[in-house]
C-alpha cells in the first residue's frame, strides 16, 4: 500500500483503489484531500484499467472541509471550486472507468465526488444529503449540474433547500445509486464490478466514460452522429474484431440470464 497524505493508493491487479483517508475529520475534502485525489487519479490512469473510490472509517466523506472554506475571498472560491471541476472531469471523463463505494455520510461534495463515479454502490445504511442551504453556501464541485442530472433538479433542490437527507434506498429510487449492497459490503461489490469492466475492452471503456456524459448535451442529431463516429472506431479496432470472433466460434463468456444463471446484483 503506497499511502499518500490523505489518500491511500493500492494497484489490484487491472484495478486502482484509492481511499479517502482523513476518518477523523469524516473524510471532509481539504486541499491537501483534493490535490491528493487528483495525483492518484492520474496515476490510477496511466496504469490500471478501472478506479474504485471509497472511504477509510465511517463515512465516505463529510463534503467541503468547513474550517478551511471560512476563511476564502470570492476568487478564491472561484478558483477553489474549479480547481474541483478539473479533477472530477478527469474522474467522469478520464481515460478509465471509476466507481465509488459508499458509506454513511456521503455529504455535500462527498455526494459531487461520487455523482462524477460512472457507477455507485452503497452500504443500506449510506445517507446522502447536501446541506448546503443550511451552511450559507452552494455546491461548487460540479453537483448542480452531474447531481441535477441524475436524480432531477427538482429532488437537488429538495435536498439543498429543506436540507432532506436520503436514505440508501431513497437515493436508488432517486437514480443517484445503481446498486445498493448489505451492511459493508459495498466495497467488495464495487471490486467486483470493477473485475468484470476491466476485463471489457479498453476503448469500450473509454467510449462509454466518454461519450455518453457529452452525448447528453448534445442535441438528437448531434448525440445519434457522435455516435456512430464512437460506434465504427470501437467496432473496427483489432479488439472488438477478436472479441466478436470468439463469440461467433461460441469461445465467449454468456451472458447471466436472470432466474437462470449467477445472481445479477
Ligand atoms: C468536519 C466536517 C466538514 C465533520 N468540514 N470538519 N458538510 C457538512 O455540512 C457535513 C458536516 N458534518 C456532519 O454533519 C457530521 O460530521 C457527519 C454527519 C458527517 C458525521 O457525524 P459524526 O458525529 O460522526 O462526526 P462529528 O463529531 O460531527 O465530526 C467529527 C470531526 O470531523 C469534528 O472535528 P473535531 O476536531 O471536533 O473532532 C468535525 O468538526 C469534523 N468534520 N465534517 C470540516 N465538512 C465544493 S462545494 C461542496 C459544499 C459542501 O460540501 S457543503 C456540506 C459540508
Amino acid at each position: 500500500m503506497a499511502g499518500q497524505s490523505d489518500i491511500t493508493y493500492e494497484l489490484d491487479g487491472a484495478i486502482a483503489l484509492i481511499g479517502l483517508d482523513r476518518p477523523a475529520k469524516r473524510n471532509a475534502i481539504n486541499d491537501a484531500l483534493v490535490e491528493a485525489l487528483r495525483r492518484a487519479v492520474e496515476r490510477a490512469s496511466g496504469e490500471a484499467k478501472v478506479g474504485v473510490i471509497f472511504g477509510h472509517g465511517d463515512h465516505f466523506s463529510a463534503g467541503l472541509d468547513l474550517a478551511e472554506h471560512a476563511e476564502r475571498t470570492p476568487i478564491e472560491g472561484i478558483h477553489h471550486s474549479r480547481k474541483w471541476h478539473a479533477i472530477f472531469d478527469g474522474i467522469e471523463r478520464g481515460l478509465i472507468p471509476f466507481l465509488s463505494a459508499l458509506h454513511g455520510a456521503v455529504v455535500g461534495g462527498g455526494m459531487e465526488l461520487a455523482a462524477a463515479t460512472q457507477i455507485r454502490v452503497a452500504d443500506e445504511g449510506a445517507f446522502f444529503a447536501l446541506p448546503e442551504g443550511q451552511r450559507g453556501i452552494f455546491v461548487g464541485g460540479g453537483g448542480s449540474v452531474r447531481v441535477a442530472r441524475l436524480i432531477s433538479a427538482a429532488r437537488m433542490a429538495d435536498m439543498m433547500l429543506t436540507g432532506r437527507v436520503l436514505s440508501a434506498a431513497e437515493a436508488e429510487r432517486a437514480n443517484f445509486l445503481q446498486y445498493v449492497a448489505k451492511p459493508g459490503a459495498a466495497l467488495d461489490k464495487a471490486k467486483d464490478l470493477a473485475a468484470r469492466i476491466a476485463r471489457n475492452a479498453p476503448l469500450s471503456n473509454f467510449a462509454i466514460a466518454n461519450a455518453l456524459p457529452r452525448i447528453q448535451d448534445l442535441s438528437h442529431d448531434d448525440g445519434l452522429f457522435f455516435e456512430s463516429l464512437m460506434a465504427a472506431m470501437t467496432q473496427t479496432s483489432p479488439d472488438a474484431q477478436a472479441r466478436l470472433r470468439e463469440f461467433l466460434d461460441k469461445r465467449s463468456e454468456r451472458l447471466a440470464v436472470p432466474g437462470r444463471d449467477r445472481e445479477t446484483r
